[in-house]
């Protein structure tokens, strides 16, 4: 046989295991088992100004309730909605932006994706109930709701509310775990103490009634701001670290692990002209920029941000912050770190060429209003 004749009948060959939904593996097995991540998620940066005003006119638009759920605008990465998908940040990780007025209720709910949400605009009256826990949101607060808690968001007070929600929707829809109830009623009853897991567990020390908690979900549902910035700021009279400048992960005070047991999140500080060396790593990431004006270098390519804006780092791209403004940066962000970890997938490479600094081949330049 020659060479093409053997194609040839491969080829056959190949066809006729097809007619019984059977693949030969030599032709799949490059596009199976990659050298490295590869999954066609690119990095994008959505601007805060667009997102607000979209989200206020939702608001005159869409009223709460039942048929709406709850009003949300979310990262919809160009790269993730080919063939009629609904779009997520990344391949695991959904992000968006919420919107609560005063007097409204988004109504409880519960579901087996995890959610944190992160306040970006709020005047202390919105809160959330977490299982009848009532917290109430101020600006740089994380909020967890673990997997399978009751949640309803209310507000109090007179300014609308934006808050950044972050889920493992697309993890837990590859791992076909999704699970939805709605509620009885509009809300939960909200039992005890408002905020008594912040009075129990502030400062990473314990209530001693709470000894006997320990593992997941952490019993700590708001990470009030005024506490991270005081450690952050304190943390800054140390070494920064050369790849996320001063920054801590948020922890589960019963087990030091990841707050939420699939949702990674941190914090990093940059002071003005810090740059950080490029790296990357297996977990992908959705940064929120709580305040500061910089830019972040994401596979050869600049975004530029600046207070309120969203950018993603996909799996395996090399990245790089530096802080073009005259005051602290402090960037928010999500990961897939803690599943990534678990499950024995986590890896990380820094650059080694020219300093740590990748070379900057072009600019992304963002739809602006
Ligand atoms: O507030 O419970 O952005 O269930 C997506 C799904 C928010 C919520 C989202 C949700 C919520």
């Amino acid at each position: 046989m020659s060479t093409s004749e053997a194609k040839e009948a491969l080829h056959q060959f190949a066809n006729k295991l097809a007619s019984h939904h059977l693949g030969p593996l030599w032709d799949n097995i490059g596009e199976m088992v990659t050298p490295q991540p590869s999954n066609g998620v690119t990095p994008y940066l959505w601007k805060w100004q667009t997102i607000r005003k979209y989200l206020l006119e939702a608001g005159s638009l869409l009223s709460l309730g039942r048929a709406s759920e709850r009003r949300v605008i979310y990262l919809q990465n160009p790269s993730l909605l080919k063939e009629g998908k609904i779009g997520y940040a990344t391949n695991t990780l959904y992000a968006g932006v919420q919107l609560l007025l005063p007097g409204e209720i988004a109504p409880s709910h519960r579901h087996s994706q995890a959610a944190i949400r992160f306040i970006i605009e709020g005047d202390g009256g919105a809160y959330t109930t977490v299982d009848g826990e009532k917290t109430y949101m101020r600006r740089g607060d994380l909020i967890l709701t673990p997997p399978w808690t009751w949640h309803d968001h209310g507000h109090e007070g007179g300014e609308p509310v934006f808050w950044m929600d972050g889920l493992d929707v697309g993890l837990v829809k590859t791992l076909t775990g999704s699970f939805f109830e709605p509620y009885h009623d509009d809300t939960y009853p909200v039992t005890g103490e408002p905020d008594r897991s912040v009075l129990r567990y502030a400062s990473g020390v314990r209530a001693i009634s709470e000894r006997k908690k320990y593992g997941y979900p952490s019993p700590l549902i708001n990470y009030k701001w005024s506490n991270i910035q005081k450690t952050i700021n304190d943390l800054s009279k140390l070494e920064p670290d050369p790849y996320d400048g001063y920054a801590v992960d948020y922890i589960n005070p019963t087990t030091g692990g990841s707050a939420d047991a699939r949702l990674g999140t941190s914090m990093q500080k940059l002071p003005p002209a810090f740059h950080t060396r490029a790296h990357r790593h297996v977990h992908s990431v959705v940064y929120h920029v709580l305040e500061g004006t910089g830019y972040s270098v994401i596979n050869g390519q600049k975004f530029e941000w600046s207070s309120g804006d969203f950018f993603v780092v996909p799996p395996w791209s090399w990245h790089e912050h530096h802080n073009s403004g005259e005051t602290d940066s402090f960037l928010f962000s999500l990961n897939d770190r803690p599943v990534m970890e678990l499950l024995g997938l986590e890896k990380e490479d820094v650059l080694q060429e020219n300093g740590g600094y990748q070379q900057i081949e072009s600019v992304f330049e963002p739809i602006t209003l």
